[in-house]
């Protein structure tokens, strides 16, 4: 079973690589921002909570967020593997990921962790916020705030998959074909 972990800081890619991998290993995609903007559309109290949150560029708590992943990973059970993205952000939700999964005895197979810098960053989801109608993307000060939610509370993570020997670094700009095809040679070394 392949658990991957795409990972990087807001607009990196993982979205955007995601949907490509899950076609190519035939992984059933978890990505906690999809499922928190589809509690907001649903009008669901969870929603409600999470668009105030969201909105200023602020992580949901972690209790709620770990509750969606295993209920999801348990509505999965005959799965191939599972490629999580944006999932987890904290240590807190790394350690209770690592604690389901071993009992599962279905370990994540490494961390995938895309490289951009914060000038290309800003300038990938401000383009896309002309067109998504995503409130976190359209605001220069909204997406500060994500990018130093994410320095301060998600970057530490890579350190946790790190001291496991699951971190791979990959470079996370340029043509997205190219970038694609370095993630996907790093899953074929480990599966
Ligand atoms: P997410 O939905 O995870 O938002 P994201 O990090 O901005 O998306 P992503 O990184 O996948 O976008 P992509 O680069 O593919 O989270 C939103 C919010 O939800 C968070 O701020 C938080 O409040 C909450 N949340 C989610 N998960 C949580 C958790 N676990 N705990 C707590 N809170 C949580 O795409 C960006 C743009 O770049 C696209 O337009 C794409 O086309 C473009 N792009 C991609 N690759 C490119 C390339 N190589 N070159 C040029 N452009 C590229």
């Amino acid at each position: 079973m392949l658990n991957i972990v795409l990972f990087g800081p807001p607009g990196a890619g993982k979205g955007t690589q995601s949907e490509k991998l899950i076609e190519k290993f035939s992984l059933v995609h978890l990505s906690t921002g999809d499922i928190l903007r589809g509690e907001i559309t649903q009008g669901t109290p969870l929603g409600m909570e999470a668009k105030k949150l969201m909105d200023q560029g602020i992580l949901v708590p972690d209790e709620v967020v770990i509750g969606m992943i295993k209920n999801r990973i348990e509505a999965n059970a005959s799965a191939a593997g599972f490629i999580f993205d944006g999932f987890p952000r904290t240590i807190a939700q790394a350690e209770a990921l690592d604690t389901f999964l071993n009992g599962c005895q279905t370990p994540i197979t490494c961390m995938l962790s895309l490289k951009v810098d914060d000038e290309e960053l800003s300038r990938r989801l401000l383009e896309r916020g002309k067109a998504s109608g995503r409130p976190d993307d359209q605001d220069e000060s909204i997406i500060r705030r994500r990018i130093q939610e994410y320095n301060h509370k998600t970057a530490p993570v890579a350190g946790f998959y790190q001291s496991q020997g699951k971190l791979v670094d990959i470079q996370g700009v340029g043509e997205i074909e190219t970038i694609f095809e370095a993630l996907s040679d790093a899953i074929e070394a480990r599966a």
